[in-house]
């Protein structure tokens, strides 16, 4: 078995620790494979109080999902649909596994932490964020969309923050996840290892280990300072309120300070068939549960993944790093909304959800 992601006891404490760090602890198909039968055993096993996720190399928690290596096999000719087929059922069953695991599910979220990086960490009851916290959902800036669950997760942030975070990908702090609701605490980096110590350590007793982790965190968390996304609230909310991606450009510029102008011009890079699937998605996402969105996502992650979009979007931000993707269509009004739509189509004989 490959040491892409390390699985051990400590006391009562089942330790993940994601070991790729020179591709930001990406989250590839064999991490998931080697990751998720042994949740299936943690929960199961009274002997395990709680599980703590973290990522190796002191630079990332997990930089989203190894979109570069799904890129590089669609549309060759060994079944090259296939690894996206296998890697988006395996990242989101990963994902649901996580959703309802039961017991305390605890990610040390230390540096970059990106798309495939939330749904290992945002599923489960704790995240624990540092400083060194970079926090964002970046996939329309490679022809994707939110998905590991954005699709529910980002509408429930507050006010349309959620919509500003999956349409523009913008990267914020740790403050800002406290403010978002999805950090629950806040702890100096050099502090970590002793967090995890202190959790292996504890006394379980045999009430809640929910209340236990919960004394252990609240004596490490720390101030994180002032959020700018709270700071930027109102703006967000008055801009992101829209239902089309052109009503929402057109509020950026009736908002007219700089932090608008700016969001505009960071929208306009993005790729116009993700800003318009991510907006239907997120909408439809506010009165749908978690289970539901899975669904939905898997049948975008299989549409979305076959357009050229994705494979430009990956050469030009992570192969060739020019960040000048060639869009096509290259403008939002060339995006039909039976494009969109087409994109969340049932799949022809291969739709797929979850197992409970
Ligand atoms: C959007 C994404 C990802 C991204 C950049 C985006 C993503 C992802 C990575 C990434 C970054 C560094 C690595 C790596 C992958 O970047 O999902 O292997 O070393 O995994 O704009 O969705």
């Amino acid at each position: 078995m490959s040491d892409d992601v390390l699985l051990e006891m400590r006391g009562a404490v089942g330790v993940v620790t994601l070991n790729r760090p020179k591709a930001l602890n990406a989250l590839d198909l064999g991490m998931c494979r080697a990751l998720h039968p042994r949740l299936d055993v943690w929960a199961a096993d009274p002997a395990v109080k709680a599980v703590v996720i973290r990522g190796a190399g002191g630079r990332a928690f997990c930089a989203g999902g190894d979109v570069r290596a799904v890129a590089a096999s669609v549309g060759t000719a060994t079944g090259g649909e296939r690894l996206s087929r296998e890697f988006f059922r395996a990242e989101y069953a990963l994902n649901h596994r996580i959703h309802h695991f039961g017991k305390p599910f605890i990610a040390l979220v230390d540096g970059i932490c990106m798309g495939g990086g939330l749904g290992l960490s945002i599923h489960g009851a704790y995240r624990v964020v540092t400083e060194k916290l970079v926090l964002a959902m970046p996939e329309t800036a490679i022809g994707l969309f939110p998905d590991v669950g954005g699709g529910w997760f980002l509408p429930r942030f507050p006010g349309e923050s959620g919509t500003y975070l999956g349409l523009t990908g913008a990267r914020v702090s740790a403050a800002d996840a406290l403010w978002l609701g999805y950090a629950t605490h806040h702890v100096e980096s050099a502090r970590l290892d002793a967090v995890l110590e202190a959790l292996v350590g504890a006394e379980w007793g045999s009430g809640p280990a929910s209340a236990v982790v919960e004394r252990v965190l609240a004596g490490f968390h720390a101030d994180p300072g002032t959020s700018a996304l709270a700071v930027q609230h109102a703006g967000i909310d008055r801009c992101f309120a829209a239902e089309r991606v052109d009503d929402i450009l057109q509020a950026l510029e009736m908002e007219g300070t700089p932090w608008a102008q700016e969001t505009w011009a960071t929208l306009m890079r993005m790729c116009p068939m993700s800003l318009k699937v991510t907006l239907h998605q997120l909408r439809m996402g506010r009165t749908r549960d978690y289970d539901e969105m899975v669904r939905v996502e898997y049948r975008l992650s299989q549409s979305m993944t076959a357009r050229a979009d994705f494979r430009e979007g990956i050469r030009a931000v992570l192969v060739d790093k020019d960040n000048k993707p060639r869009w096509q269509p290259a403008t939002l009004s060339e995006v039909s909304d039976v494009d969109v739509e087409a994109c969340f189509a049932p799949l022809a004989g291969d739709d797929w959800t979850p197992r409970a």
